[in-house]
């Protein structure tokens, strides 16, 4: 059933705008049926989602986990970890403050408002509401997160702590995806610092993402399918459920398992693996009983980065499927593009 009540065009936020629980989504948020989350035809298990052990990168035991690391990065484009090294207490910290941040007042949380994907420091809604057509449910802050001393002090200093613990949980997520970054490289064959040199300067960016509870859940996304666009993510989720990763043809959830972080293959990973490592669609759903925050750290090349195929992986056999480009380049497009199952990655292919 389509919505009676019309989007209240003075909110901004759509926190705000379902403060009141409305009963129906507004129109601007429902898809068109081709185009929904068909939420019962959805493979309930993660089981298929490798979960990796990392204890054992530190140990005698190496080369098995690195191997691991890279028949998921082959195979699944997404895998879960446990032992990552971040102590608890920051992750929950990082969780503590992101609620927080999302009930502050309306007039508090506008401070940091802003339509314009450039800003490095943003609230926003949907993911770019100067170029979609339909909304989807979903607030976010984005924060840019390295080297963090050029970007802390843009941060909200509302909730109290928030700098400190958002700083703290960056600090650990790098140490993570760094140590990541060198077991993918080895399982390619390269270096162990390869990867790190290819992103440059790096970058590390962080969405938290807020989907209050939905009235109509199977009529609009949180995220609708995509791709990420960076080398690689690693997802904190609450513990509510909302991913789901598509795989052999099917959308898998992938549920919070405690303790657990997500970890996905980005287009720029499969990109410099020359399509070995696939970047992989997956979204988010909503639901309508609770708030779900979820907190993706996108670790990135530097925009002037030159990204290409790995010369090491590349030959007679296999030739490069990209051009070179830089990252600047391919990220303008992300953003103009919009989410989407298609990929920006089509425009630099050899072909
Ligand atoms: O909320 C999630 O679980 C997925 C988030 C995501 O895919 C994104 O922010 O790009």
């Amino acid at each position: 059933m389509s919505s009676p009540m019309a989007a209240d065009a003075t909110k901004f936020l759509l926190s705000d705008l379902v403060s009141s629980h409305p009963k129906y989504v507004p129109s601007k948020y429902i898809r068109p049926v081709s185009d929904r989350p068909d939420l019962l035809n959805v493979e309930t298990s993660n089981a298929t989602i490798p979960v990796i052990d990392l204890q054992g990168l530190a140990g005698p035991n190496r080369s098995q986990v690195v191997e691991e690391i890279g028949l998921a990065c082959q195979n699944d484009g997404f895998f879960q970890v446990r032992n990552h090294g971040i102590p608890m207490d920051v992750i929950e910290g990082m969780l503590h403050v992101a609620k927080e941040f999302f009930h502050l007042p309306e007039s508090e949380r506008l401070k940091s408002y802003s339509d314009d994907p450039k800003k490095t420091t943003r609230l926003s809604t949907s993911f770019n509401v100067k170029t979609e057509k339909v909304s989807n449910w979903r607030d976010y802050l984005r924060l840019h997160c390295y080297p963090l001393e050029n970007f802390v002090d843009e941060w909200p200093y509302n909730p109290l702590h928030f700098r400190q613990a958002v700083g703290e949980y960056c600090k650990n997520v790098r140490e993570l995806a760094l140590k990541l970054l060198e077991a993918i490289s080895e399982s390619l064959g390269l270096e162990g610092g390869y990867m790190v040199k290819a992103l440059g300067k790096q970058a590390q960016h962080m969405a938290i993402n807020y989907y209050p509870p939905c009235p109509q859940p199977e009529l609009t996304y949180g995220l609708p399918g995509h791709k990420d666009p960076n080398a690689i993510t690693i997802l904190l989720q609450d513990g509510v459920s909302g991913l789901q990763v598509l795989g052999n043809g099917k959308w898998v959830a992938v549920d919070p398992v405690p303790q657990t972080l997500v970890i996905n293959i980005g287009d720029m990973m499969q990109v410099l693996s020359n399509d070995r490592f696939k970047s992989v669609l997956h979204r988010a759903i909503v639901n309508n009983t609770s708030q779900r925050i979820s907190v993706p750290t996108f670790y990135c090349p530097s925009p002037d980065a030159l990204i290409k195929p790995a010369e090491a992986v590349v030959g007679k056999e296999h030739p490069p499927n990209y051009r070179s480009f830089t990252y600047a380049e391919y990220y303008e497009k992300f953003w103009n593009q919009g989410l989407q199952s298609a990929s920006c990655l089509d425009v630099f292919k050899v072909t």
